[in-house]
């Protein structure tokens, strides 16, 4: 039998480089093999665990769909959903938190982040928000999830989640791995933490012109370090060269040894190669984006597939719990 995978990106704002290469680029890296049967959500109901704005999830969890069709994620191979149409969910959830103690949510340190950056906005939400995405992955027995490095916590929740089920209730839930890409991480563009779609002037959008990404580039600091040492920046710089122009690495690095290194040349070369690589996303963008129609139908097709597997699952735990005959 195939195994299941499940990923799925928070619908607070459009997709940027680090999305792309620690997420995105694993979805479609899986969706190709036979041995796999793929499920990529929206979640959008991870996104009001935070500060937000109700038009621009409503318009922002539709986008989501459209991102992942233009990037390549095709629903002839993949199920295609938005979280929050399976409400299944939010019912495993609440099982799934029967089973967790509160102490171990607050020491993770993707919520104390989170507290951190929203002091007057920590909910009860927000909290379980690990719980629940234990069940975005186990209501459909995922067994691989491709996500960024950042996410590890998170997947360690959800396999200690499985193990207490399995063990207190006799179900027969997978312990969740990571699936990993080379871009696991991907660091600001301000050289502090990684990209992130909340920190302005971290990322770049996989929309941007090219004239937005050259600006974007160009402000990365290069200050020299004492020593010659290569500072933050930079070596963000020689991170995204790697990613997008590999052939131009070596060469730039002599330069940077040599202590010869423009770094506009360096910054420009970076940011033409990252348009490079994005033009056609931003083209197959615009079509689909012309057929709101064909987006509609893929989203319901996409729900009808997942609701199958999610009602299964919670017919099962719920006799397992002792909640059904
Ligand atoms: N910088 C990154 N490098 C590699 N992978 C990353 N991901 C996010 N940032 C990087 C991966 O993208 C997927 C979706 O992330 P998300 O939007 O669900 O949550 P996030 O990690 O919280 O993303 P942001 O950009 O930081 O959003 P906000 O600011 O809204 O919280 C995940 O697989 C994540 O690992």
């Amino acid at each position: 039998m195939s195994k299941r995978v499940l990923s799925g990106i928070r619908a607070t704002g459009q997709l940027h480089l680090g999305n792309y290469l620690g997420a995105v680029s694993g979805m479609l890296a899986l969706q190709d093999s036979s041995e796999y049967e793929t499920l990529y959500m929206v979640a959008d109901a991870h996104a009001i665990t935070t500060p937000y704005d109700v038009n621009q999830l409503r318009r922002q969890r539709r986008e989501i769909i459209i991102d992942y069709l233009a990037a390549g994620l095709d629903p002839q191979k993949s199920i295609l959903f938005c979280q929050a149409d399976i409400p299944y969910h939010f019912e495993l959830a609440f099982y799934f938190a029967s089973v967790t103690t509160v102490a171990k949510m607050q020491h993770l340190p993707t919520f104390k982040e989170k507290v951190k950056q929203y002091p007057n906005f920590t909910s009860l939400a927000l909290l379980n928000y690990p719980v629940l995405q234990a069940a975005d992955i186990l209501l459909y027995q995922g067994e691989l999830v491709p996500v960024g490095i950042d996410q590890e916590p998170h997947l360690e929740v959800a396999r200690n989640i499985a193990r207490k089920m399995n063990q207190d209730y006799g179900t027969n839930f997978p312990e969740p791995q990571r699936f990993a890409t080379k871009g696991e991480y991907i660091p600001s563009l301000t050289g502090e933490g990684k990209m992130s779609k909340s920190v302005a002037g971290s990322y770049i959008l996989l929309t941007d012109d090219l004239d937005t990404i050259r600006k974007k580039v160009r402000s990365v600091p290069t200050a020299t370090e004492v020593g010659g040492k290569m500072s933050r920046g930079v070596e963000v710089l020689f991170t995204l060269l790697n990613f997008f122009a590999p052939e131009k690495h070596t060469a730039f690095l002599e330069k940077f040894a040599g202590g010869t290194l423009k770094y506009v040349e360096l910054k420009d070369t970076v940011a033409q190669a990252i348009y490079q690589e994005l033009e056609p996303f931003q083209a197959k963008r615009q079509e689909i984006l012309s057929d709101p129609q064909y987006v509609d139908q893929i989203i319901a097709e996409g729900t009808e597939k997942a609701l199958v597997i999610a009602q299964d699952t919670i017919q099962e735990v719920k006799q397992k719990i002792g909640l059904a005959g």
